[in-house]
């Protein structure tokens, strides 16, 4: 166990080397008071959802490992939640749920979920203290005609996902109304073609009509507003995806949405925290689904990498967090569940100390003095700062477990909870 003591003597040693630096470490701390973070319940049960538990897992997404102890129930994936989130610092916490898991008293169709189903997510959400978002889910259900869904060609297939989409609404108004917090529900479609499609135009016009039957009705903004996720490309829709980055940025400009922006879709080279300003400049905002590629769109899990830290440190840097919803998304089997939740999480929250621990408007002033010198002495020099201490700091300060401590937690859990299903 962390000796309680040796956190605090260790954070006042971290506070005097920052203050050098003209950084207060109380502030970036009272900053991390006010980050939310959602947090996806998909990693506790490898996306299965309860409707169609049983449904493989295709449209461009992959889980693999087989660790045992996967949630099957609302209970045990809320069970999970509970445990994973009492291991991540900070107050201001929501919870990213799908139509698939709707808790249903008799068997519904994937379009016919819609609030009441969820009222088991609300009640949970209420005694946690989380705030709860929202998907539409667009993947595995055998309505996917080759590969699509709101672009199919096919009416009777597009009214079905059209359908979908306004339930999902429906639940992220209930979500917003009920625990008083804005729900943000993502849109993402896994729809395109594997091989070179004569006419791009097309499908992706279909689902611009689709998305705006989608939205004809109105709800309270602060109950609930809808972001478009985009991708590069998916698994067997290598050739053409009709929701590009540019589809998507363009719908969510001129509908005066969100547009999120999923780490993991990609190409490798891109930089996606230098996106942030480009849109931000013109759109109403962002949702980040935060997610680690390793060479392709694999949804590992998130770490405190260079990527990580570009994207904390863009937001903060240029102040763009209040347009900023930060979310994560990855699904990892081949590792304790609740770790993968913890380990991404903090990460997350890592970035974003690290980014506000740093002479901000100092180093403005630097560069709009063109002394690029000091701007990389500084900035470098930085990067070996105490800032685990100050880390540290927080996890005490919100009663989580400092350092390592939170893995012994997750191993008795797994002993006493994981274990034991079958
Ligand atoms: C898929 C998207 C999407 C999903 C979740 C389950 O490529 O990233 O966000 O991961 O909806
Ligand atoms: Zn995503």
């Amino acid at each position: 166990m962390v000796k309680e003591q040796e956190v605090k003597d260790a954070y006042e040693l971290a506070k005097a080397r920052y203050a050098e630096l003209g950084v207060d470490t109380e502030a970036a701390l009272k900053a991390m008071e006010d980050f939310t973070l959602s947090v996806h319940c998909w990693q506790g049960d490898d996306v299965h959802g309860f409707l169609n538990p049983d449904v493989d897992l295709g449209d461009g997404l992959t889980v693999s490992g087989n660790y045992p102890g996967r949630a099957r129930t609302p209970d045990e994936l809320t069970g999970d939640l509970h445990e994973a989130l009492s291991l991540i610092p900070g107050s201001k916490k929501k919870v990213a749920l799908h139509s698939i898991y709707a808790v249903t008293d008799k068997k519904k169709e994937l379009d016919e979920v819609g609030p009441e189903d969820f009222k088991y997510w609300v009640d949970w959400a209420k005694k946690e203290g989380v705030g709860l978002d929202m998907n539409g889910t667009f993947f595995s259900h055998p309505m996917v005609k080759n590969s699509m869904t709101l672009s199919s060609p096919e009416k009777e297939v597009r009214d079905f996902w059209i359908r979908v989409g306004k339930q999902s609404r429906k639940i992220a108004n209930y979500f917003g109304q009920e625990l008083g917090q804005q729900s943000v529900n993502n849109f993402w479609i896994p729809d395109g073609f594997k091989d070179n499609p004569i006419d791009k135009l097309a499908p992706r016009k279909r689902l611009m009509e689709a998305l705006d039957e989608i939205n004809e009705e109105q709800f309270p903004e602060e109950n609930t507003i809808e972001t478009y996720e985009g991708k590069l490309f998916g698994t067997g829709i290598e050739a053409y995806t009709t929701g590009s980055h540019e589809f998507y940025a363009n719908y969510a400009l001129t509908r005066n949405k969100l547009w999120t922006i999923d780490s993991g879709h990609f190409h490798p080279t891109e930089d996606v925290s230098d996106k942030f300003s480009s849109f931000l400049l013109f759109g109403k905002g962002l949702q980040l689904h935060v997610s680690r590629p390793v060479r392709w769109d694999s949804d590992h899990v998130v770490i405190l990498d260079d990527t990580l830290v570009r994207i904390a440190r863009t937001l903060v840097r240029e102040d763009l967090l209040k347009k900023t919803n930060v979310g994560i998304d990855f699904f990892d089997a081949t590792i304790n569940r609740i770790a993968a939740w913890v380990i991404g999480a903090r990460a997350t929250q890592k970035a974003f100390l690290q980014a506000y621990l740093a002479p901000i408007a100092e180093l403005k002033k630097d560069e709009e003095n063109y002394d690029f010198t000091t701007r990389l002495a500084e900035t470098e020099e930085l990067k070996s700062y105490p800032f685990g201490a100050v880390w540290d700091e927080f996890c005490r300060r919100n009663n989580v477990p400092v350092g390592l401590d939170w893995l012994a937690e997750v191993r008795q859990y797994e002993k006493d909870v994981l274990s034991k299903r079958a």
